[in-house]
């Protein structure tokens, strides 16, 4: 009896023992299989490559840049195709192109370029044109500047704003023709015109000619007004008017 009860003792110790060792394995493959988990996310960082305490190589060197066009020196007008050769040997990010200190473009890929309107210029203007390149690590570089003379080619704007257009003029008066007119580059004159007649030549704002509209009535006259930029660039208004 006594034998019995000792040896039922025994093997409840040793399902204690079973129970306890089963349960410490299960804990331990547990953490285990956590650790596999973490190491498989670190090898899918793209610094996988790198040791524990490892860091990336940092490039502290800035690019090299400079614009090929326009050239030093060169008179340029219109729309000018500004452009820029840019290495790093980490990559560039963009490339920034400045005239004086208004910022032309963005180009972020090779062949860096990017539109520039000088039109907004006026006749004879110096202006200096560089461009600043960034690399991936966000070093910048400016290339030297490039010095060009902007020309006007744009026409000026004129307006004939008396008399209106088709309206009546009373015969055997005068009547002052005025024209508004204007340019970046500043007007040099406004010539008035009737019937292809030259009245008169006004140079300074504002524009306008005083005719002598003749006796004769129900006589239609055109009257052009022609303006002159200060480069000599030209443009008319035309209006047709009837004497009454
Ligand atoms: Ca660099
Ligand atoms: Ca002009």
């Amino acid at each position: 009896m006594v034998k019995t009860i000792k040896l039922n003792l025994l093997f409840e110790l040793l399902f204690i023992f079973l129970a306890a060792l089963i349960l410490t394995v299960t804990v331990l493959l547990f953490f285990s299989s956590l650790k596999v988990v973490s190491s498989v996310g670190q090898e899918s960082n793209p610094l996988g490559n790198l040791g524990i305490g490892e860091t990336a190589p940092s490039d502290t060197t800035p690019p090299s840049v400079s614009v090929t066009n326009p050239l030093d020196g060169v008179s340029v007008s219109g729309i000018v195709n500004v452009t820029a050769d840019a290495s790093d040997s980490s990559g560039i990010a963009k490339v920034e192109f400045y005239a004086d200190t208004d910022m032309i473009g963005t180009s972020s890929s090779a062949p860096y370029f990017s539109a520039w309107d000088t039109t907004v210029y006026p006749h004879n203007s110096l202006h200096l044109v560089h461009a600043r390149a960034f690399d991936l690590a966000n070093n910048v570089a400016s290339s030297s500047g490039v010095f060009v003379t902007v020309l006007d080619i744009t026409a000026p704007s004129v307006t004939i704003t008396n008399p209106a257009n088709g309206s009546t003029v009373p015969k055997n008066s005068i009547v002052t023709i005025q024209a508004s007119a204007s340019d970046v580059s500043g007007i040099n004159k406004v010539e008035f015109y009737v019937n292809g007649i030259l009245k008169c030549t006004d140079t300074t704002s504002a524009y306008s000619c005083n005719w002598k509209v003749p006796k004769r009535p129900n006589i239609t006259y055109t009257l052009l007004a022609k303006t002159f930029d200060v480069a000599g660039n030209t443009s008319t208004s035309t209006v047709t008017v009837t004497s009454k």
